[in-house]
């Protein structure tokens, strides 16, 4: 009913954050290379495994002077996963509580950044080499306004180009930048990696450091197959170069979601030398996050609150492009009004300051239990945030909002 939207609305103004003017059009006219990173968590980043490196040119982007690195920014996905992800980019709208909204609601209406890039001239593309199918992608991808999605069929997979679920990052990415060469540019491009999917198998000679010598063989593996999406990473950068793309881009990476699950709690309490309580899982759903802009010049490490919502918004912003009136709950991470909070879609929530997780409240920095009440807000929240998005989905109730003008189209809804 018509009350439905105008609660959402009024839940959306009252959160909307100003975005930061200083990062406003910093990119503008560039193209935007998105690199979603199959399974990678933020535990990896600045770390080492038995004393290798594991991700040494991710680490070193951490300290470039052309890079943002975003060391507190956490996934919000669910069941629906790698596609979850790829809601939440375009929409900064949450997926849903059970089941992947890729299917289940691939027939609403929905408001994308692709559609809005589109409308601003940018040719935009989604580029993974697995069946065009797989996660109703095909369906979706013409939903949110891709021109164009490169899919198993737009790749060559020679012999020793496969493992686990398809095609190596490695060879993926060259073949996706030839493709990105003929785009007309500007473009919007997504890529999303695949080698580092459970269950993390790779051939001898790509295997760059040792396994892991825990109980698990997942763990164990993930640092390897980890390895060598950093490696696959830095030859991008090295193919973007060459290619003459570069200096036009700025490439934008996030990890999807978490590729260890709690089924290897011992592992990694092993690996963490700390117990895994429910503050430290949830702590662990932090993926990494990178901004890099070629002659930028002035890097550095955020650690804000932030999460996978906050996407959206902020790349608009980066590329000068105003939107104050989309239905959505990001919020631009350089804003200075950004509510340094993150919501997971289970209900778990991550302030500065706390982490309410398994039913307690806990210290965020010191990981301590303290009184619930202190949650109370971020908890009320979450609840309310999650509450809202769902009516937007189960009730598609984009339909009925004009984001062009921030309209409520009223009549409409009363004659449905
Ligand atoms: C499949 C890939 C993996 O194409 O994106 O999906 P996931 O299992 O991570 O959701
Ligand atoms: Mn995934």
């Amino acid at each position: 009913d018509s009350n439905a939207l105008t609660d959402v609305h009024n839940y959306v103004e009252a959160n909307r954050a100003e975005p930061n003017s200083e990062f406003t059009g910093i990119a503008e006219g560039k193209n935007v290379i998105i690199v979603e990173l199959e399974s990678v968590q933020d535990f990896v980043i600045n770390n080492e495994m038995n004393g290798e490196v594991i991700t040494p040119f991710l680490n070193e982007l951490t300290q470039d002077e052309d890079t943002i690195y975003f060391d507190q920014f956490y996934h919000q996905t669910e069941q629906g996963k790698t596609s979850d992800a790829e809601f939440i980019l375009d929409n900064s709208l949450y997926g849903t509580p059970r089941g992947a909204v890729f299917f289940t609601h691939s027939g609403n209406e929905y408001q994308t950044m692709s559609h809005q890039l589109n409308d601003e001239g940018y040719f935009t593309a989604a580029m993974h080499a697995n069946n065009k199918s797989f996660w109703n992608r095909d369906i979706m991808y013409e939903n949110f306004t891709y021109d164009r999605f490169y899919d198993l069929q737009d790749y060559v997979v020679g012999e020793g180009d496969a493992v686990n679920w398809g095609m190596k990052d490695i060879p993926f990415f060259e073949q996706s930048v030839d493709h990105m060469t003929e785009m007309e540019q500007p473009f919007f491009s997504k890529m999303i990696t695949l080698t580092n999917h459970h269950p993390f198998y790779l051939d001898e000679e790509d295997k760059m450091i040792e396994e892991y010598d825990s109980n698990s063989g997942t763990l164990n593996r993930y640092f390897q197959t980890v390895r060598y999406t950093d490696e696959s990473v830095k030859l991008l950068f090295e193919d973007l170069k060459e290619s003459g793309l570069y200096e036009d881009s700025i490439i934008i990476m996030y990890g999807d979601h978490y590729g260890i699950s709690e089924n290897h709690n011992t592992a990694m309490s092993q690996y963490l030398e700390r117990e895994i309580t429910p503050y430290e899982s949830a702590e662990l759903q932090q993926v990494p996050f990178f901004v890099h802009m070629p002659g930028y010049g002035e890097g550095e490490t955020i650690s804000k609150v932030t999460g996978q919502i906050d996407l959206k918004p902020t790349i608009l912003n980066l590329l000068g492009i105003e939107d104050k009136e989309s239905m959505q709950f990001g919020q631009d991470v350089f804003s200075e009004e950004n509510d340094n909070m993150t919501i997971f879609r289970d209900g778990r929530v991550v302030s500065d300051e706390f982490v309410y997780a398994g039913e307690i409240c806990w210290d965020k920095e010191s990981g301590e239990e303290v009184d619930k009440e202190n949650c109370r807000s971020i908890i009320d929240k979450a609840k309310d945030e999650l509450a809202f998005n769902d009516e937007i989905i189960y009730g598609d109730l984009l339909r009925f909002y004009d984001n062009k003008n921030g309209k409520l189209l009223e009549n409409e809804i009363i004659e449905e």
